[in-house]
């Protein structure tokens, strides 16, 4: 119930009755926690005594009884659907009105207004008067016409006083239902609603804009339109996803960066999609219009790419813009992909970067993240939904986004009936309780004074808040599309409705601010840059010529980076990271661990792998390389491993070792995320793009989640620098392995990094021991080529004997991408190369059944391949040796099909496979299943006879598209 308690500021006397009840509950500056959830002891306060009004509402005193009836009201005043199908219960039939004073219905008045009226807003431009809401009637608070000149306490309406009811209402009209609707009544935050109502109400939500500040608008909003029919006139049919119906939108972003320099932001990363984009690179982010329009000439080739490049309306852009005040200001927009709304965690993990750059990791003020969305995608997509929900978490704050939603009102064919179940398509921003303000796109003087107040709200209360500009729009989805096919009665009002420039151009005439000569002059000299400009881009591209590029190739991927550490430092890095001060009490399990894992790095025990990560880090962080970890439950570890963070008994204080290791070392970030994939692997891909020198690692909490995300790996981190010359260092730390725990937590998709790699452009690994995982950290770290990486990281792995690392192989050497077999053998008969947890059962077997002529080789890298180091590895076999993969993924999965004609093209010679048949599903979910499987997928792999015993068996399994064999997973035939 307290969710839904309104503001008690709207009636003060009850906000003071609190504030008497609980002297701890701070009026004016609420702890944002506790601004979000409300007091708990007011909400048990409260709901005792709504309970009791509700039995008998004299039993409550009159202020009260009138609070709970505002609040009754609200309840029931559920807004209407959009197409008014749901009726909406009318309170006026409600008997709790029968006896209420006059002047506490002023204050119901006031609550509904405010809460409600909205609805009676006029935001749509193509729109006729909105229906009236029968809730906010007069006869709802028993008032007649005879009424309205009778006055009463206006209570917090601005100011207060004693008012006629006649201004009362006129006075509510204007704030709520004029061109601008908002919705606010559901923060919780008290002093966020009280500020937002006197903002509001200060100046009834009407602009006031200078006349200068209406030119420039006006300008803006002309810019705008021109750029789009010049490109409609001279690129016919070419998409370009006008903005034409919404040109407002430019006018908005323009009053957003020159209210920036006086609000203290430097610095403002934009992320958008299609929709307009590139009116925005033009007349926000001031690219040049004869860049943009060599970019639609056929020949185009973009020149700053080396990879395949991208379409125009996905490129981003950075530019130092200067505002009328002469202030700079950064701008960057983001690259992005055609997948919607896919863009939003990245900008945020950006903006964070960058504040990061500029030392604002407090207040995070002088960077804003701005995201424009499209209608259809706001409501429609999860990750619009799991991006907000990042925005007041610790490790993902970015200290408040601003959101404008490009309403069109349409996405693509598809109307607002079709695409959402809430009146709004903002209502994801309900949920974290943000401000809402719809606006009338046709009124861009409303929208700029509404950004402006937007900006001053995000740098007072560090939220997010959103900005709905309902217009319309004038073409098909894109230019080649025709819209009356599905819309036709829509489209023939749209091609009636005058523009956004002329209805802004007649009030502004109106007002005597502009004349028509100087309209018309703005117009022809917008139009002469255009003409210019394409000239000059005419000759731009008549140089160029189209050329095929090379595939992108990093051959310095494969050099060898020294990662060794001296013994002495890993010494002491291990004291550091056992250290916990002497009046932390914590869980003696952990200290166990802690004490093992300084044995570990004296080189008393062997070390694991949760040992090997901690001085992989410890010793970046004291050379300077800051850290950020990622990950459900990263903190910890999912398998309880890593124990970053531990805490104490009695008050659950948190230690971080590894940010306490010296005075001058570099920054370590650890955070448990939200449980999402999506956004938040979005969120450290953006962030690592801006902080390259960083090591930032995002883990999963079992590897196959990270399909979750697939549209990040698919359109970042796989391709971002073929498609923009972006460079990420990201690291995935997958869980991976197969150990009998069903379908769902055995197999991180290794098939699906293999498929995506090309190019040089990520690395894929699976390290087995903790030495390699150590070097294999490091070097992502300290070398200059800045690649993702996709690490498969061990489960059962973690606490198993065989997989752990002496300390001798921390202190030299470099990550090694094949691991030669530990047990020295030469001129073996069969090498079974495999990669991952399978060697350990494969060395088992060997060593069990006394095998001498076999050889096991590790590839800890699948890509890139390191090819003359496997060659040299083979070759100190016999030639004539049977090649054989040994996997425990299916057929289908795991790297084989990734490698069979790879190894047969690199070798000339046949591998055998051994492992278990292709599937749908990754794994059994039965032990007793898996078990039998994996042992026999190991006893497969030395089974054939080798070649110099007896001429090679016609080799069953060479290509990864033969057909299904007709053994079942269980060895047995199938029919
Ligand atoms: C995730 C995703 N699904 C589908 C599409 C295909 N698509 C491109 S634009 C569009 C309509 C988008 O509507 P809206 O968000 O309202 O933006 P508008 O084009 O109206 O500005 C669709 C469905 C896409 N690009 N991304
Ligand atoms: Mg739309």
């Amino acid at each position: 119930m307290a969710q839904d308690l309104p503001s008690s500021s709207e009636r003060d006397p009850a906000l003071e009755t609190l504030d008497r009840l609980n002297p701890n509950r701070s009026s004016t500056a609420p702890s944002p926690a506790l601004g979000r959830i409300g007091h708990p002891g007011n909400g048990a306060f409260l709901e005792e005594l709504h309970e009791s009004w509700k039995t008998d509402p004299t039993s409550v005193d009159p202020t009260w009884r009138a609070f709970f009836e505002g609040f009754e009201l609200g309840c029931q005043l559920r807004p209407p659907t959009r197409s008014g199908s749901t009726p909406i219960p009318n309170s006026a039939t409600s008997p709790e009105f029968g006896n209420t004073l006059p002047q506490a219905r002023i204050y119901n008045l006031l609550f509904a207004y405010r809460a409600l009226g909205h609805t009676l807003a006029h935001l749509d431009p193509l729109g006729l008067t909105p229906e009236a809401n029968a809730d906010l009637s007069l006869s709802t608070f028993r008032f007649t016409d005879a009424d309205l000149d009778s006055v009463f306490d206006s209570g917090t309406l601005s100011g207060g006083g004693p008012r006629t009811l006649r201004d009362i209402l006129a006075f509510l009209k204007q704030t709520y239902c004029d061109h601008i609707g908002v919705e606010f009544m559901h923060i919780m935050n008290f002093s966020i609603r009280r500020w937002l109502r006197d903002r509001m109400e200060r100046n009834r939500n009407q602009p006031s804009l200078t006349p200068a500040q209406q030119r420039r608008i006006l300008e803006k909003i002309i810019s705008a339109e021109s750029l789009e029919r010049f490109l409609h006139t001279r690129y016919v049919g070419q998409k370009r996803f006008s903005l034409e119906g919404g040109e407002t939108l430019i006018a908005v972003l323009d009053s957003l960066l020159e209210a920036c320099p006086a609000a203290g932001v430097e610095e403002v990363v934009i992320g958008m999609a299609h929709r307009g984009r590139l009116n925005v690179l033009v007349n926000t982010l001031g690219k040049s219009r004869r860049k943009l329009f060599t970019e639609f000439h056929e020949n185009y080739v973009p020149q700053t790419v080396l990879g395949d490049g991208d379409v125009k309306y996905h490129l981003g852009y950075e530019n130092e813009v200067t505002t009328s005040s002469g202030k700079k200001l950064r701008l960057s927009l983001a690259p992005n992909p055609s997948h919607l709304e896919a863009v939003d965690p990245v900008v945020e993990g950006k903006a964070r970067a960058r504040q990061r750059l500029r030392q604002d990791t407090v207040k995070r003020e002088k960077v804003v993240p701005v995201l424009i969305h499209g209608d259809g995608a706001f409501i429609g997509q999860g990750i619009v939904a799991e991006t907000l929900n990042l925005s007041r978490l610790e490790g993902y704050r970015t200290g408040g986004t601003i959101h404008i939603i490009v309403n069109n009102q349409i996405a693509f064919t598809t109307l607002p009936e079709d695409s959402r179940s809430t009146r709004y398509c903002t209502a994801p921003g309900k949920s974290l309780g943000l401000p809402i303000f719809h606006i009338n796109g046709d009124d861009p003087l409303a929208a700029a004074s509404v950004i402006q107040l937007a900006l001053e709200f995000r740098q007072r209360f560090h939220e997010d808040i959103i900005l709905d500009l309902v217009g319309y729009r004038r073409h098909g989805h894109n230019e080649g599309d025709e819209p009356s096919f599905t819309q036709p009665t829509l489209y023939s009002e749209i091609d009636a409705h005058p523009s956004v420039s002329r209805l802004l151009a007649r009030k502004l005439l109106d007002a005597g601010i502009i004349t028509e000569e100087e309209i018309q002059k703005i117009r022809s000299q917008i139009d002469t840059v255009s003409e210019e400009a394409l000239r000059e881009s005419r000759l731009a591209v008549a140089q160029l010529k189209p050329q095929l590029h090379p595939p992108l190739r990093c051959p310095a991927l494969l050099q060898e980076v020294p990662t060794g550490v001296p013994a002495s430092r890993l010494a002491q890095l291990g004291a550091s990271i056992s250290h916990i001060p002497a009046d932390f009490q914590i869980n003696t399990k952990i200290r166990k661990l802690l004490d093992n894992r300084h044995a570990m790095a004296k080189g008393k025990v062997p070390l694991d792998w949760g040992c090997a990560e901690h001085l992989a880090f410890a010793s970046l962080l004291t050379s300077g390389v800051p850290i950020r970890l990622s990950g459900q439950d990263s903190r910890r570890g999912t398998f309880s491993h890593r124990h970053s963070s531990v805490y104490d008994l009695r008050t659950r204080a948190r230690y971080i070792p590894l940010k306490n290791l010296a005075q001058d070392q570099a920054s370590f970030c650890v955070y448990n995320s939200p449980l999402s994939e999506a956004a938040v692997l979005g969120f450290d891909y953006g962030y690592s793009l801006d902080c390259p020198d960083m090591l930032v690692l995002w883990e999963a909490q079992f590897g196959d989640f990270a399909n979750g995300a697939q549209t990040q790996i698919d359109q970042y981190i796989s391709s971002s620098e073929s498609k923009w010359g972006t460079t990420s260092r990201l690291t995935l730390l997958l869980p991976h392995g197969y150990h009998g725990q069903g379908p769902e937590h055995s197999s991180a998709r290794l098939e699906r990094f293999l498929q995506l790699c090309a190019e040089d452009n990520m690395t894929v690994t699976y390290p087995t021991t903790p030495a390699n995982y150590f070097h294999l950290l490091r070097r992502q770290a300290l070398r200059k080529i800045i690649k993702p990486l996709i690490v498969m990281t061990p489960k059962g792995l973690l606490r198993d004997a065989r997989a752990t690392s002496p300390l001798n192989e921390l202190t030299h050497g470099a990550f090694q991408e094949i691991l030669p077999d530990p047990t020295p053998i030469k001129n073996a008969q069969r090498v079974i190369l495999c990669s991952g947890k399978v060697f350990y059962d494969l060395a088992d077997y060997r060593e069990k059944h006394q095998i001498r002529d076999t050889a096991i080789l590790r590839l800890e890298q699948l890509y890139p391949l390191h090819e003359k180091k496997l060659l040299s590895l083979l070759a100190l076999q016999s030639p004539h040796a049977e090649l054989v993969w040994c996997q425990e993924e299916s057929e289908n999965m795991g790297a084989w099909s990734h490698l069979a004609l790879r190894l047969q093209d690199l070798t000339k010679r046949k591998f055998r496979y051994a492992g278990r048949d292709a599937s749908s599903s990754p794994a059994t979910g039965s032990l007793a299943i898996h078990l039998l499987e994996q042992d026999q997928l190991v006893r497969e792999a030395f089974a054939a006879p080798s070649p110099t015993q007896a001429p090679a068996p016609a080799l069953k399994k060479t290509s990864p598209l033969r057909p299904k064999t007709s053994k079942t997973k269980t060895g047995k035939k199938r029919p």
